[in-house]
């Protein structure tokens, strides 16, 4: 099994936090999606990372598609209930967090663009996911130690890697003073070597 992946994607960083707790082994490829040698297309014809490698040769894409099926590979640390209306709670953070990442990587690649090309209304538009996501993330954790009572499943993984991107890419969001509840749950996944070990890398 491989894992197609860059270091900075809280996409693959879940995948990897994922792997990481279940003490699954797979080798890690770094594929950089936008180098134009990259390798990503002939895998995945969305060309995006993360990309899981099967050893019958099936890639699976995207990170939730990955995650899921990780989960059933091993019984080792469950990171989604098998209750249903549980599980579909803990994807629902998961599409949060994910769908928070998807605006900050939007906003990202736009000011990448020469200034006079860049949309204001557009990276309004996206900011405000970000910032109603956060508000939502801490309305739903409240004084929880976990993002659901029962304890660590992927919604903390989920959470844990939008927010590390948000350090990453938007250090002046200051999420941290803004929702501290949010502050102790990133600090506590810190401490866990499935979230050290997959630190961004730049
Ligand atoms: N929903 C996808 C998102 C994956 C994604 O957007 N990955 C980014 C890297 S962080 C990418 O590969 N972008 C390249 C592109 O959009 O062409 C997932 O969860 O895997």
């Amino acid at each position: 099994m491989k894992l197609i992946a860059s270091l900075t994607s809280p996409y693959a960083r879940k995948v990897r936090v994922v792997l990481a707790e279940k003490h699954i082994d797979c080798e890690l490829e770094v594929d950089i999606p936008w180098n134009e040698d990259s390798h990503v297309p002939d895998y995945n014809p969305l060309g995006k990372i993360p990309v899981l490698l099967l050893d019958d040769g099936t890639a699976l894409y995207d990170s939730r598609v990955i995650v899921e099926y990780l989960d059933h590979a091993s019984p080792v640390g469950r990171m989604l209930p098998k209750e249903s209306h549980s599980r579909i709670l803990v994807k629902r953070w998961e599409a949060l967090a994910d769908g928070i990442c998807d605006a900050a990587a939007a906003i990202f690649i736009e000011k990448k663009r020469a200034q006079t090309q860049q949309n204001s209304e557009w990276i309004i538009r996206q900011e405000r996911k970000i910032f109603r996501g956060l508000e939502t993330l801490a309305k739903d954790l409240g004084e929880k130690p976990w993002c659901m009572e029962a304890g660590f499943t992927l919604a903390d993984i989920a959470t844990g890697c939008a927010l590390g991107y948000l350090d990453l890419r938007f250090a002046e969001i200051k999420w941290r003073e803004a929702h501290p509840n949010l502050a102790r749950l990133s600090a506590k996944l810190g401490s866990r070597v499935s979230f050290s070990s997959t630190a961004p890398q730049t």
